[in-house]
């Protein structure tokens, strides 16, 4: 029996390198996976960085994609794009080629020590939410429509729409 799929939204951050073109390949290498199918593409938000040490601004974006990857094996997936766009860890929450998170999966929630869904951030995050809700106005994270979330979120002020291409 085929495995449903399931609807999974990824959050991309870049602060370093050419971070516009590092999303758009990002999202072209997370949908290259037999298993993962793009279904849609947030625009680009310029945030200012949150926590961390003094650093660049951040692209920001998000993307939905549906996949039969469990949530474990997405996140190696996400991974390898990672590490295929020469991220390194260095500092947490330090500046970064790309940076690939899973905000959700589905409804599933996964409490493990190497992968929490929902991303416990994700709710108080600007740099998350607003990409989301400007993709899908009706997006809710736990029962909470996500452009509310956003226009809550303390790093909303100084995000805006990135234009350039
Ligand atoms: N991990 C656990 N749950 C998840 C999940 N849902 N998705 C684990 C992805 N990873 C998850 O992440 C550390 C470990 O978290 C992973 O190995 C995985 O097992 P990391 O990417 O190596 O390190 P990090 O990103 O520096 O740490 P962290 O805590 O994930 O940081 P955040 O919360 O993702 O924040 N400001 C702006 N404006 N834009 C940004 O994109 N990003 C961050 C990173 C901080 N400030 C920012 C931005
Ligand atoms: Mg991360």
């Amino acid at each position: 029996m085929n495995t449903p799929a399931a609807r999974t939204i990824l959050a991309l951050g870049s602060n370093l390198g050419e971070s516009r073109s590092t999303l758009s390949d990002a999202v072209a290498a997370l949908a290259r996976h037999p298993q993962m199918t793009l279904v849609d593409v947030s625009p680009v938000a310029r945030t200012r960085p949150v926590g961390g040490p003094e650093q660049p601004d951040y692209l920001n974006l998000v993307a939905a994609f549906d996949t039969t990857l469990d949530p474990h094996a997405l996140l190696d997936h996400c991974h390898d794009v990672e590490n295929r766009h020469h991220r390194k860890r260095e500092v947490r929450w330090g500046p970064r080629t790309l940076d690939v998170d899973i905000i959700t999966y589905g409804t599933e929630r996964v409490d493990d020590p190497d992968l929490t869904i929902p991303h416990p951030r994700a709710a108080e995050r600007a740099f998350v939410l607003q990409p989301w809700a400007w993709m899908d106005p009706g997006a809710v994270l736990d029962g909470i429509p996500v452009a509310e979330l956003a226009a809550r979120a303390a790093d909303l002020p100084g995000l805006e729409r990135f234009e350039g291409e």
